[in-house]
């Protein structure tokens, strides 16, 4: 999880330069209120802005250790860019810092305070050699310092039993899972959420403009953002909310853990099947559908990105994306995808460039598309019937099954619609809710065999 902060901060590091100093509006003195709440707006713009060189400046002298050196830096900025924007919701700039800093405030997120707190404590917790050793090198690769290259590292079982006890008894909810789950909804998407508005205001102004100065970078180029890159970002930040929104749209907590061994997960398991529980089911009816309809958005973000840009008329020289690199995007998605014959979709095939590409992925998501398998078989695939909620529930597209829970060895078996033992699983739902339209379990039978 470190490095997922780290990463975010890198980000916000990347992104700082976008708000270099180009107060190129002067406030204009008038003495209407709604003038002086622009001329408010701008001064804390300016003053966001001046932060953010300051913050540039200490990083470039060495100052920061670690990243969470930067943080009270990027709280000042962002604080800055939000009241600005608050007092203007026209001042495209302050939106445009605000979309872009506010994603430090993820990390003040109380959930994901608790989460910290738990990773340190956890590395204080466990000394080297211990049995969750073996989870921390291997389960959470990155989170710890220790090295998965101790031959005695223990049972693993023991390990993440150990683990995830004292998780369960570290959070405020004895359930990491719905914990997680939660804090998605809460801290990530709930700032995707924040800068997504505030990036669509910028939208709204056409001419808007950024500057990176050579005092913002050290460098001797001057580099320019415009709408173009604006709508990429904001092409981003979409993409990222509908994959965090498809990762959490069903519920994966299948209960509290009493004594974690692989027994009671089976056990734990077999009494959500048989009982209809909600491990699996769909946490809400909207996720789903928003998602679909952000990846769209984000393609539609792309599109608009490639007009803008492609109908610049100033120096490319300075920008960030050019001209040039979409052309070159277009010839090479055009000669890939023109000799890609064998391509298993055949609408994917012949794409002629980016808005073309993005045209066909818009298509896959609405509706029906052939997919072809070897031995000439072509099955329909429908991802936007999952994205409109065709699966309630995931455990009830399982094939037909029975538990046997006194031989753990064998604990779960297929069955026939009669209820005799099978190796050939027999599906309920050939389509899949509806993924696979028109789908049957003959169908299914003949795939398996070719
Ligand atoms: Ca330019
Ligand atoms: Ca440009």
């Amino acid at each position: 999880m470190r490095r997922i902060f780290g990463s975010l901060i890198v980000l916000i590091f990347l992104l700082q330069f976008t708000g270099c100093l180009d107060s190129s509006t002067e406030p204009d003195p008038v003495d209407d209120p709604e003038d002086n709440s622009k001329q408010e707006s701008e001064l804390l713009t300016a003053s966001a802005d001046s932060a953010l060189i300051a913050m540039v400046n200490a990083g470039n002298v060495g100052e920061f250790d670690s990243p969470d050196d930067m943080l009270p830096y990027a709280q000042d900025i962002a604080m800055l860019y939000k009241d600005a924007a608050a007092k203007d919701p026209s001042n495209s700039r302050a939106n445009f810092g605000a979309a872009i800093f506010g994603f430090q405030s993820i990390l003040d997120d109380p959930a994901m305070v608790e989460l910290q707190d738990l990773i340190t404590s956890m590395e204080e917790e466990f000394p080297d050699g211990s049995a969750p050793k073996y989870v921390n090198s291997y389960f959470l690769g990155g989170l710890s310092k220790k090295a998965p290259d101790d031959p005695d590292m223990g049972d693993p079982l023991e390990g993440i039993n150990t683990l995830m006890l004292f998780i369960q008894n570290s959070l405020s909810t004895n359930d990491i899972l719905e914990f997680i789950q939660d804090l998605i909804d809460s801290a990530l998407i709930g700032q995707l959420n924040e800068s997504i508005s505030y990036m669509n205001k910028v939208h709204a102004d056409n001419d808007f403009v950024f500057l990176i100065t050579p005092e913002m970078t050290g460098e001797i180029e001057t580099y320019e953002i415009d709408l173009g890159e604006v709508y990429m970002f904001s092409a981003m930040m979409r993409a990222m909310r509908a994959n965090l929104k498809i990762m959490n749209a069903y519920q994966l907590s299948y209960g509290s853990i009493e004594d974690f061994d692989s027994e009671a997960l089976i056990e734990m398991i077999a009494d959500q099947d048989t009982n209809n529980g909600s491990f699996l089911t769909l946490r809400d009816n909207t996720t789903l559908p928003s998602a679909e309809q952000d990846l769209i958005d984000a393609l539609t973000m792309i599109e608009n990105a490639v007009d803008y840009i492609k109908t610049e008329t100033d120096n490319q020289d300075n920008d960030l994306i050019k001209q040039g690199d979409l052309m070159e995007a277009d010839s090479e998605i055009s000669i890939d995808m023109g000799q890609d014959e064998d391509n298993p979709i055949p609408l994917m095939r012949n794409a002629t460039g980016i808005t073309d590409l993005s045209s066909k992925i818009k298509t896959l998501l609405s509706g029906p598309f052939d997919v072809e398998f070897p031995g000439a078989i072509t099955v329909s695939f429908d991802i936007s019937a999952l994205l409109d909620n065709g699966i309630t529930d995931i455990k009830s597209l399982l094939p037909l099954h029975e538990w046997n829970l006194d031989d753990m060895d064998d604990p779960i078996y297929l069955v026939d619609s009669q209820g005799n033992r099978t190796q050939m699983p027999t599906f309920p739902d050939p389509t899949f809710g509806g993924l696979l339209p028109g789908m049957t379990q003959q169908g299914i039978e003949d795939l398996m065999i070719e």
